[in-house]
């Protein structure tokens, strides 16, 4: 049996019948059931299954509400009591010896991109919910309250954690989303109210801490061999809606040098986008995903492209300074191709560091359960970095075969995500019993 297989459902299914609830020593025995987990990952995927063996269920689509659905049942099984906030999130609470105490809560989402896989986010998901369960079957209660949260369109844009954080603002609610729909048509849709969002709001000092289980859509924790990663801070996120206006003109009688052509005034700024990402030392991004050419006929010089913008850095500062360079590029490349650039912000991000304190708890769980461990950044954006702003936050990794996200080949192995679920569940006792929370 491979080294890191041992710890699958050891007392699951035990009951209460032997196990002191109030022994800390017992409680340390305690592992998640990996294989209730996998079984739970492929019964999520069969909603909005896509032939190249992935997921497309985007945030508002229905295989989103039916993945709602499925999870609401899986929290209720797990003895959750279930309900949703007005900005459709679902939390399931499981109360603790001490109502007065702030929830400890911990969790992640299940929308996925389209033509997503079966892991970025789901793996986190689930897994809480079988912390939660394997907390139910062992009668440990503790003295916080628990509240586990899936939260809703986490990859259009975190709108569910940003709401739930306060920073979403009315104005967002008409940007429509991958579905199709509006945010706001969109949240009524998965059952939340728009027009009551601020109910939904909690403010900073509300939870005791918030923890996230993710698979690390990276290739540090594959390629050394490391079964944990323990989350320093997630990169801010930055992303704009870039029209650019030229002229559409016959593509056989207008000579080359009276053309106002968009679309080739987009494509050197894709190029620019990737120049100055590159033209600093660092670990920031810069990306052009999307592109719309019109009126998008072979005969007829493109009048107008409305393409996207993303940066990402650790530091706010370092995105600003590169999104300043890249305005200036974008006027330069006007000006030579008589076209005109307007920028519109559509979604900020704001970095997070993770609370050193949490880090530590992590690092003493996975130290126990005898698995390797790293300190490392989160390239990728995630709910935790909004939760930042209402309590101490800490993000478990577990390793992505190859490296691969965003893809139907998103692989990450049932053991090291049950490993992943074993550290969740510890830190959260630790966490639990820890003074300072
Ligand atoms: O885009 C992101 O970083 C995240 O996966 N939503
Ligand atoms: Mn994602
Ligand atoms: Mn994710």
């Amino acid at each position: 049996m491979h080294r890191r297989e041992f710890n699958l459902g050891l007392l699951g299914a035990a009951g209460a019948t032997f196990f002191d609830p109030l022994s800390l020593r017992s409680q340390s025995e305690l592992r998640v059931n990996g294989k209730r987990i996998t079984d739970h990952l492929s019964a999520l995927s069969e909603f909005g299954k896509n032939p190249q063996g992935g997921v497309s269920r985007v945030a508002y689509s229905e295989a989103d509400r039916q993945g709602r659905e499925y999870a609401m049942g899986l929290m209720r099984e797990a003895r959750l009591d279930v309900r949703l906030d007005t900005a459709g999130n679902i939390i399931g609470r499981r109360a603790g010896k001490d109502a007065r105490r702030r929830p400890l809560m911990f969790g992640s989402h299940i929308d996925s991109v389209p033509e997503g896989g079966n892991y970025d986010g789901d793996v986190g998901s689930l897994s809480s919910i079988e912390v939660a369960r394997t907390l139910a079957e062992n009668n440990v209660t503790t003295r916080h309250p628990l509240e586990v949260i899936i939260f809703q369109n986490e990859e259009g844009g975190l709108y569910g954690s940003r709401a739930f954080s306060g920073e979403l603002q009315e104005k967002e609610l008409d940007i429509v989303s991958t579905s199709g729909k509006t945010i706001r048509d969109g949240i009524k849709f998965i059952g939340g109210d728009p027009a009551r969002l601020a109910e939904a709001r909690r403010k900073r000092g509300d939870i005791a801490a918030y923890l996230e289980l993710h698979i690390e859509q990276g290739n540090i924790l594959h390629s050394e061999k490391i079964d944990i990663g323990v989350v320093e801070g997630i990169v801010g996120i930055k992303w704009w809606d870039v029209d650019i206006e030229g002229f559409s003109n016959h593509a056989g009688t207008t000579p080359m040098n009276q053309r106002q052509d968009a679309l080739l005034a987009g494509a050197k700024f894709i190029q620019a986008v990737n120049a100055t990402a590159t033209s600093v030392p660092g670990r920031q991004v810069g990306t052009v995903g999307r592109i719309r050419a019109l009126p998008g006929a072979p005969n007829v010089i493109p009048g107008k492209v409305v393409l996207s913008l993303e940066l990402r850095d650790l530091d706010a500062d370092k995105i600003e300074m590169l999104y300043q360079k890249i305005r200036d590029e974008a006027r330069q490349i006007a000006e030579a191709s008589n076209t005109k650039f307007d920028f519109k912000e559509i979604n900020v991000n704001t970095p997070a560091p993770t609370d050193e304190r949490v880090r530590k708890l992590i690092f003493d769980s996975a130290k126990e359960l005898m698995l390797t461990t790293k300190l490392m950044p989160s390239g990728a954006g995630h709910d935790a970095q909004d939760m930042a702003r209402l309590g101490p936050v800490g993000m478990i990794f577990v390793p992505s075969i190859g490296g691969i996200s965003h893809s139907p080949k998103e692989f990450s192995r049932p053991e090291d995500i049950t490993n992943g679920a074993n550290v969740l569940l510890h830190t959260v006792l630790k966490l639990d019993n820890a003074g300072w929370v």
